[in-house]
């Protein structure tokens, strides 16, 4: 059954100020100016830095930077490349990338003697004993990053980071947007004004990375990308991605559409292919660019695949106990290893306990390992519920998200463990809605839809697009409301409701019978004749 709860006031003659107001924002937080921005002199460090770049660049030395494995971390890779090849076109510059999911200076990284400085944006703050052996090396380096760092500075690098500088205040910037800070105070070192061309790079890092868009400063930077649009692999994908991107590009785009392509191609494609996407965001050749583009939807679209396919056989064998408050379970030949933890979290959600799948280790006999995916309502943190077992060999990465590895004889013994330790949380299955209107038909208005609509570009990261629940709407579709692609389209009161993807079992559902429907909408522009109209989220049959 589909759940909801009216967050405020449900006053739906004052739309904008009930969502503003359930938010707890402002409406100026939409229109802001430069006077947001912090003075990149509240970072440690920046002097430090910028003279660091320089001497090696005069020099002409070799400088390797390292991209790490996000989309925050490739954007801010090339957001330092392309900057210093515009001041210095003959730099020696290299790109390195990880092989697996790793981050910062892990041992995939392979640092040639002939280098003498290498660049590290948004990773590597705590990796004070490789910057160590880099320094016994004769190579220096530079961290610009924007993870927490428990250990505070290395002494062997050095290091720009919002969340070790006391004195700044917006710790809502990712490495892309510090490394922005960076370029903003290279400029005025050198009397250029050449930073600002990034802000789309900048943008795309920041949403992606999640930051929390109710940061004045973030957010100021992101509408600067948003309509700005500079960078050849970026214009690629938003040409290849045209019809799901319905002729918009705002933070939900991003998020929903663009972002997973670039995760996407992290995650599930090879060295190669993951290269290529690096050197897209570099390249000035518009040919390869979007060429680069379909690839990266194409490893999308089959990861997509090979997860649906994998979780419909492990459905299939699936047998849970009314009392099971874990699910630990084998993923041999069924799964392939990059999509384990993705597969945990799809299983995680459904079945609303927390998960681990796991494999045979190679060259380990006995043993197995995986990736585990905690639920909140159940556990806040399940690595440190592993740990505390005292069965497992380790348990890394995130409280909720991570890996582990145990002795398959321990297995049994951890699902007792698991399942006495949560004997007393509540399972909660199905998701609540959180919506901001309830509505029935005779409230419908273009009013309203058409007010909601004209903010939708302000919505995401920490700000939820609002949601209407329009309850007991009587219907009767059929064949004549599917348009276009995999679209059903009605109207109620003039305002037009559009479901998009609707599979055939939905139509089937739904066509050729009077019903009564509960749905569940969002307001956004219809491109067509820009006026509002509802997007729906989800609906059903009401009791
Ligand atoms: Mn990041």
């Amino acid at each position: 059954m589909m759940k909801y709860n009216l967050i405020g006031r449900n006053d739906f003659f004052m739309p904008i100020e009930t969502v503003l107001d359930n938010r707890g924002i402002n409406i100026d937080l939409f229109d802001l100016d430069t006077s947001v921005i912090e003075d990149y002199n509240h970072y440690d460090n920046m002097y430090n830095g910028i003279e660091l770049l320089l001497k090696h660049l005069k020099n002409n030395n070799e400088i390797d930077i390292v991209g790490d494995c996000d989309v925050d971390g490739a954007t801010s890779c090339a957001m330092i490349y392309l900057y210093i090849k515009e001041i210095y076109p003959k730099a020696n510059l290299n790109i390195l990338i990880h092989e697996g999911k790793y981050h910062g200076l892990s041992k995939d990284i392979h640092i040639s003697n002939r280098t003498k400085l290498v660049i590290l944006p948004d990773s590597s703050s705590n990796d004070h004993k490789e910057h160590e052996e880099l320094c016994a090396r004769g190579i220096d380096v530079l961290v610009i990053d924007h993870h927490n760092c428990d250990i505070g500075y290395s002494k062997y690098a050095t290091v720009i980071n919002n969340q070790l500088s006391n004195n700044v205040k917006n710790k809502e910037l990712c490495g892309a947007g510090v490394v922005m800070k960076f370029l903003k105070a290279l400029d005025d070192y050198l009397f250029e004004d050449k930073s600002s061309y990034y802000n789309d790079l900048c943008c795309l890092g920041n949403v992606a990375d999640m930051m929390n868009l109710k940061s004045e400063e973030t957010r100021y930077y992101v509408y600067q990308g948003l309509t700005n649009i500079n960078n050849l692999f970026l214009k690629a994908l938003i040409e290849t991605n045209e019809f799901d991107l319905d002729g918009k590009y705002n933070i939900e785009k991003i998020g929903w559409v663009v972002a997973p392509k670039l995760n996407g191609t992290i995650r599930s494609g090879n060295q190669e292919e993951k290269m290529k996407m690096y050197e897209a965001f570099t390249s000035d050749n518009y040919e390869f660019c979007l060429e680069t583009a379909k690839m990266c939807k194409n490893i999308k679209t089959r990861q997509d695949n090979a997860v649906k396919s994998a979780m419909n056989n492990i459905l299939k064998t699936l047998k849970l106990n009314d009392n099971d408050k874990c699910l630990i379970l084998e993923v041999g030949q069924n799964l392939n290893q990059s999509h384990t933890g993705l597969v945990a979290q799809k299983l995680s959600d459904k079945f609303g306990i927390p998960t681990l799948l796991y494999r045979n280790v190679e060259d380990k006999e006995d043993y197995v390992a995986g990736s585990f995916r905690g639920i909140n309502n159940i556990t806040k943190d399940l690595r440190n519920d592993l740990l505390k077992s005292e069965l497992v060999e380790y348990g890394e990465g995130h409280p909720n998200a991570g890996g582990f590895e145990i002795h398959k004889d321990k297995l049994s013994k951890l699902k007792d463990y698991l399942n006495e330790l949560y004997k007393d949380k509540e399972v909660i299955t199905s998701k609540e809605y959180q919506v901001d209107f309830i509505l029935q038909e005779q409230d419908i208005d273009d009013y309203l839809v058409n007010q909601l609509a004209s903010l939708e570009n302000e919505f995401g990261n920490g700000i939820s697009m609002p949601l209407i629940v329009f309850e007991n709407i009587e219907l009767s579709l059929d064949k004549g409301n599917s348009k276009g692609r995999n679209n059903i389209v009605f109207y109620i009161n003039d305002i037009k409701f559009i479901k998009k993807y609707a599979s055939k079992v939905l139509k089937d559902k739904l066509y050729n019978k009077n019903i009564k429907l509960n749905i569940i909408g969002k307001c956004t522009i219809d491109t067509y004749n820009n006026t509002g109209q509802i997007e729906v989220v989800d609906m059903e049959v009401a009791q």
